[in-house]
């Protein structure tokens, strides 16, 4: 069959996951890279988004289920525990993941990536205002993962391969930086794992490099709105 080709801005935290996947499992692939909404992604995706996966004629979307596919297609290290209630467990926390933690943080980190201000500056009253639920979820996480260092008893699962990416950028973002410097917890889990292959192997740039890229995608988008 051919190569795995995943469609997506490797700065995406839900790209980094998908391409996780793929080191984990030593799975090759490639990347295309492709900005949410471009033709090739409306193609795939119903609403735009990335990541998408073509592999042959099947292609997909959601992260989730790009990692499920990936991880029953090929073999290598599972990605989601075959015990059932492992299995669950992993699943519950990529939906909590995806349901309330992307929510709570999202305002906050779309400000800072893209600010969509007069003066290209984070808005003040938005980060304000996301911070106090953002705290409450990373010391949820905090809490969580403090005892073994991992989502799903002592093993490094898919929820790990969904939380680390978002984790990454939070850590270095100013406001959430400072939160997580506060949880001992969720610093120990980010240099637990940081060292992995498939955490190095799929590192975006810089985020000095990475934010001049997405406040130009800003500015652009704000010229389309005027024009
Ligand atoms: N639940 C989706 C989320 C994907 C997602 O929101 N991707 C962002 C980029 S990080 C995107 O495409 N945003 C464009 C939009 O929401 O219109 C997944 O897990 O793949």
């Amino acid at each position: 069959m051919t190569t795995v080709e995943i469609l997506g801005a490797p700065f995406s935290n839900y790209v980094r996951s998908a391409l996780m996947a793929l080191e984990e499992k030593g799975v090759p692939y490639t990347v295309t890279p492709s900005r949410a909404h471009a033709p090739e992604v409306n193609a795939i995706h119903p609403l735009g988004k990335i990541p998408c996966l073509k592999h042959g004629d099947f292609t997909l979307f959601e992260s989730a289920a790009i990692a499920t596919y990936i991880d029953r297609a090929f073999e290598g290290p599972a990605l989601f525990p075959a015990e059932p209630q492992a299995a669950a467990r992993c699943m519950q926390w990529v939906s909590l993941l995806n349901s309330s933690l992307v929510p709570a943080f999202q305002a906050f980190a779309m400000c800072h990536f893209f600010p969509m201000t007069a003066d290209g500056e984070p808005c003040p009253d938005t980060i304000a205002a996301s911070l106090p639920k953002t705290r409450d979820h990373l010391q949820l996480l905090g809490r969580v993962l403090g005892e073994s260092g991992y989502f799903v008893g002592g093993s490094f699962t898919y929820a790990d391969i969904a939380a680390l990416p978002m984790l990454d950028y939070l850590k270095d973002l100013p406001e959430t930086g400072t939160i997580i410097a506060e949880i001992p917890a969720l610093g120990a889990y980010l240099a637990k794992h940081s060292a992995r292959k498939s955490f190095e192997a799929t590192k975006p740039p810089a985020m000095a490099e990475l934010m001049a890229t997405t406040k130009a995608m800003a500015r652009e988008m704000m010229q389309k709105r005027v024009a």
